[in-house]
């Protein structure tokens, strides 16, 4: 037991870490530890009583010394070691789950309308939005005195520049960069200055149609926009053509859409009339193609403006435009989420 007691000793101050000194207690104190054993070998019959005594008493005190000696080795490795850090990275540990945020309706909208358009072989080109008067108005035979100017309320910068009134700023662009033929589609922001109610607001968005080409008629604008439409919609929608003034256009047409939330009963997104005015389109003035550097002898073609915003409540059946500017999550979280 003295042998024990020196290699106990011994083992314990070569211990470098606590592992090693759990091993020292295994080896020790174990089920079948040197301490165990020298309790089990003695051969307790051949001793008397005195014997048994003096032998009980010394295997009490090497278990002492055992358990006493490792459990303060233990200790002291413990306070050795460098303490944890409180935030240190478990890298085993699984990855918390990424919340991927919807996309906003009139965005989902715009994807399928350049889906739809990029299919027909139509280009997407979005263009400023802090834009020149030339382009916003005069390039689209909308000179300074032109009455037309009034339709349309302004946000002027301190520059001479402007808020798009509409994205047709964008066809006289488009044909001079790019000339004829032409098929384009200009998705984007608009800003009028104006009073907002359920289906008016002061910054919206448009998706405006270019499509120029020889001997271009009414025929492809109409193919073009039910096409489109009934892509859009997935069902058959009801539309009406009006005559409708537009200086860029002739003939100009308003193109109404049955409205899809009272199904042409009246509500006040329709304003009661049971029609949305959705697509105002029409064949390019001739003026328009001369400012875009293009014979209108030679090449004809038409243009539409769809309000992209009003389009979008139509599709989700949404009664407010305001909604759609709020940014409030519980109204934007319906929509779905496409990665
Ligand atoms: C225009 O802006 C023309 N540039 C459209 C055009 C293009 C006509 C090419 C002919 C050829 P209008 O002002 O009507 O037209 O606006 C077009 C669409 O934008 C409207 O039908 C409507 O859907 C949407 N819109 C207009 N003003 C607002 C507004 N304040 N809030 C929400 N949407 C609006």
């Amino acid at each position: 037991m003295e042998e024990i007691k020196q290699q106990l000793a011994a083992d314990l101050a070569a211990a470098k870490s606590a592992a090693d000194i759990e091993n020292i207690r295994i080896k020790y104190l174990g089920k079948k530890g040197l301490v165990t054993n020298a309790a089990k070998s003695a051969n307790f019959g051949a001793m008397s009583v005195e014997e048994k005594k003096q032998f009980g008493q010394k295997l009490n005190d090497l278990k002492n010394f055992a358990t006493e000696s490792i459990a303060q080795a233990a200790e002291k490795a413990k306070s050795a070691a460098p303490a944890k850090k409180k935030n240190a990275i478990d890298l085993t540990m699984p990855g918390e789950p990424s919340t991927i945020g919807s996309l906003h309706p009139v965005t989902l909208v715009q994807m399928e309308l350049e889906s739809i358009f990029q299919g027909m072989g139509f280009m997407v080109y979005t263009g400023p939005e802090c834009e020149e008067e030339f382009f916003n108005f005069d390039a689209v035979n909308i000179p300074s005195d032109h009455p037309a100017r009034e339709m349309q309320d302004t946000y002027w910068m301190t520059n001479g520049r402007l808020m798009r009134t509409h994205t047709s700023a964008n066809q006289v662009r488009t044909m001079r960069k790019f000339g004829a033929p032409l098929k384009a589609i200009f998705p984007g922001r608009c800003f009028r200055n104006e009073a907002t109610d359920a289906c008016h607001e002061n910054t919206f968005y448009q998706c405006e149609g270019l499509m120029i080409d020889k001997n271009i008629s009414v025929a492809n604008l109409i193919a073009v926009m039910k096409t489109a439409l009934s892509e859009i919609f997935r069902r058959d929608v009801k539309v009406r053509l009006r005559p409708g003034f537009f200086p860029f256009v002739e003939p100009g047409f308003e193109l109404d859409l049955n409205c899809l939330i009272c199904g042409g009963e009246g509500c006040p997104t329709c304003k009661n009339s049971g029609w949305l005015e959705l697509i105002p389109c029409g064949l390019v003035h001739p003026n328009v193609l001369r400012f875009g550097g293009i014979d209108p002898e030679e090449y004809s073609g038409f243009a539409f403006g769809v309000g992209l915003t009003r389009l979008a409540m139509m599709k989700y059946g949404i009664r407010d435009i305001r909604l759609l500017n709020d940014g409030d999550c519980r109204f934007l979280q319906q929509f779905p989420v496409i990665v």
